[in-house]
């Protein structure tokens, strides 16, 4: 059975969630994480040394990395459909989760957890000004390509590039703060969320 080390309300853990919702793959998993059991305690430093979630078990194969352990189950699955194997068509899906995992996510670290969590020093608030305006920058390139392109980030069909991103649309939209309005974002994201696995781990109440 696949096992996923990790609390659901992780973003990092949701990739991998809703992966296996879009694929199909039963899981078990365990929280782990902030607000449950700490990542220091021995049982979880046996699966990982580096104490952050997810890490994923599978028949004793034993990963970390979200974005990895998305592009590998749909490499172990044979879904090219959601992670091409021709050269550009997988660049330009990774270019995605890359970007997901960097850029767009430099400003919401400071508005996430400032806002939302109250954790210092990134609830300063000329951090949290300096992270709105960045995550803005960035929501509003997205917007201008998905109106040149689309319907999905990589093109005409959903794949893993649109995982890390979704995700990070998800929290834009449901954190409350000075937004400037995007309506191929918001297309996009409504789009999203009309998926049964989006719906179980996106948009599905937490931030
Ligand atoms: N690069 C890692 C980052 C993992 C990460 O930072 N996970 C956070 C949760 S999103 C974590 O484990 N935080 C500590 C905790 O929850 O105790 C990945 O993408 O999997």
């Amino acid at each position: 059975m696949f096992k996923i080390y990790g609390r659901q309300n992780s973003l990092n853990v949701r990739k991998v969630l809703w992966m296996c919702g879009e694929i199909g793959l039963d899981y078990e998993r365990e929280d782990w994480g902030r607000d449950h059991r700490p990542t220091s305690e021995q049982p979880f430093m046996n699966v990982s040394i580096f104490g952050v979630v997810p890490v994923v078990d599978d028949d004793g194969f034993i990963l970390r990395e979200s974005n990895t352990i998305v592009r590998y189950l749909a490499t172990k699955y044979g879904r090219a459909d959601l992670y091409p194997t021709e050269p550009r068509a997988r660049a330009l899906v990774e270019q995605w989760m890359d970007y997901g995992n960097t850029d767009l996510g430099n400003g919401m670290r400071p508005v996430f957890q400032g806002m939302v969590m109250g954790i210092k020093p990134h609830g300063l608030p000329e951090v949290v000004a300096w992270g709105a305006a960045d995550w803005n920058k960035q929501m509003g390139r997205i917007d201008t390509h998905l109106k040149g392109a689309g319907p999905y980030l990589a093109g005409a069909g959903f794949t893993v590039g649109d995982i890390p991103a979704g995700l990070m649309v998800h929290r834009w939209m449901t954190i409350d703060f000075d937004k400037p309005k995007l309506p191929a974002l918001e297309a996009y994201y409504k789009r999203l969320c009309e998926r049964p696995a989006f719906q179980a781990h996106g948009c599905n109440g937490m931030p």
